[in-house]
């Protein structure tokens, strides 16, 4: 009872805005501190996902769920060293270095991916940053896409000011690139591309017009101040962006972090809430990691302000819930497609 009257005054004495009052709807605002999203992520369980609940249908209608689907363009042999990735050529994880795709075979995917219900598709490659002449391949894959009424976005590292922009006239309308994880445990997870190298192709991607999605990755052995810190400097990003992926990390043999230990769920939710809170009119997904998670976890992110979800058996190498387990999952807990934004 003692914590409790602890929050509760903290509570008190922490700004926090909206204040789960439905009829006001909560501001979006940039100066979210680490204190205030500490003190949303120590809230009782029930209080947090109420206030995430209530920021949610202040914004979004609450059964709605935008469906992506990924396909790896270009798979493993990457150069870089990030601990959580199968596809870097510094593990043996058993992904085999491939070479970009066709053109065509993506149309085919994406096809594929429109016809099983996604209304975005997005492309990744395990690059470190795309050459000129791999950008040029990548510019028309995204031409084509969009010809087939999809929305797109792709994955393909840094980025310059001027690859930024060519992607925006190719037609790409968002951009995934991860702050990953909060800045003081970034250096133990990457050590080739600092965290500063990550804000300047983001300020890249908003300043081509390119919606952004940026998200992190839980359960990677940081502190739930780490998540705090995530959480917070998302939320202090120049502007929102527009996505909020929330992996769960996907354990991958071979790789640094294949034996970290697991994160509760319940503490995983408490990270989707955050989210949700901190950037209140965001598409929060629930992304990598739901392949090892029950229906009843995935209930739970959904009640704490997720609404959008990778569609598909797989991810980029990992697996990913099939459609006949997602479709169930969709119809038990009544939620249906989003219409594009
Ligand atoms: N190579 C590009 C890059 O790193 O920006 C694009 C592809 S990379 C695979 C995209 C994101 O996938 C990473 O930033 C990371 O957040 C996520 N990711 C990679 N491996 C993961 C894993 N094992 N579990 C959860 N998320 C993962
Ligand atoms: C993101 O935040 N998660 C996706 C997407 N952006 C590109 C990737 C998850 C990858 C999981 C590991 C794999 O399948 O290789
Ligand atoms: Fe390469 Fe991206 Fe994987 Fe890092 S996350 S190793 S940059 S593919």
């Amino acid at each position: 009872m003692a914590e409790t009257a602890d929050i509760a005054q903290r509570l008190a004495t922490e700004p926090w805005p909206g204040d789960a009052d439905a009829a006001q709807p909560a501001p979006v605002r940039q100066d979210w501190t680490r204190a205030q999203v500490r003190v949303l992520f120590d809230l009782p369980f029930p209080e947090l996902i109420y206030r995430a609940q209530t920021v949610h249908r202040q914004n979004f209608d609450a059964a709605a769920v935008q469906i992506s689907t990924l396909l790896s363009i270009k798979t493993g042999g990457c150069p870089e060293d990030c601990a959580y990735c199968p596809q870097s050529a510094r593990y043996d994880t058993g992904v085999r270095a491939e070479k970009l795709m066709s053109r065509d075979a993506v149309l085919d995917e994406a096809r594929a991916a429109q016809a099983a219900g996604a209304s975005r598709f997005c492309m990744g490659a395990a690059w470190r940053e795309p050459k000129d002449r791999d950008l040029d391949a990548v510019c028309s894959m995204v031409e084509g896409v969009k010809a087939l009424g999809l929305e797109t976005c792709a994955t393909l590292g840094m980025l310059s000011a001027t690859q930024a922009r060519r992607l925006k006239d190719s037609g790409l309308d968002y951009y995934n690139h991860n702050l990953d994880t909060a800045p003081e445990f970034y250096g133990e997870i990457i050590t080739t591309r600092t965290y500063q190298d990550r804000l300047a192709t983001l300020g890249h991607v908003r300043a081509a017009g390119i919606h952004v999605c940026c998200g992190g990755i839980v359960g990677m052995g940081e502190t739930r101040e780490g998540r705090v810190g995530m959480i917070a400097t998302l939320a202090s990003l120049p502007a929102h962006p527009e996505s909020v992926p929330i992996n769960m990390l996907v354990r991958v043999a071979g790789t640094p972090l294949a034996d970290v230990q697991k994160l509760e769920p319940l503490e995983f939710v408490r990270t989707v809430a955050a989210a949700r809170i901190t950037m209140p009119r965001s598409v929060v997904r629930l992304s990598a990691g739901r392949e090892d998670m029950s229906a009843e976890t995935q209930a739970l992110c959904f009640l704490a302000g997720a609404n959008s979800i990778f569609y598909g058996p797989k991810l980029l190498t990992t697996p990913n819930p099939g459609p006949d387990r997602d479709r169930e999952l969709m119809e038990r807990l009544g939620l249906r497609s989003m219409q594009s934004n």
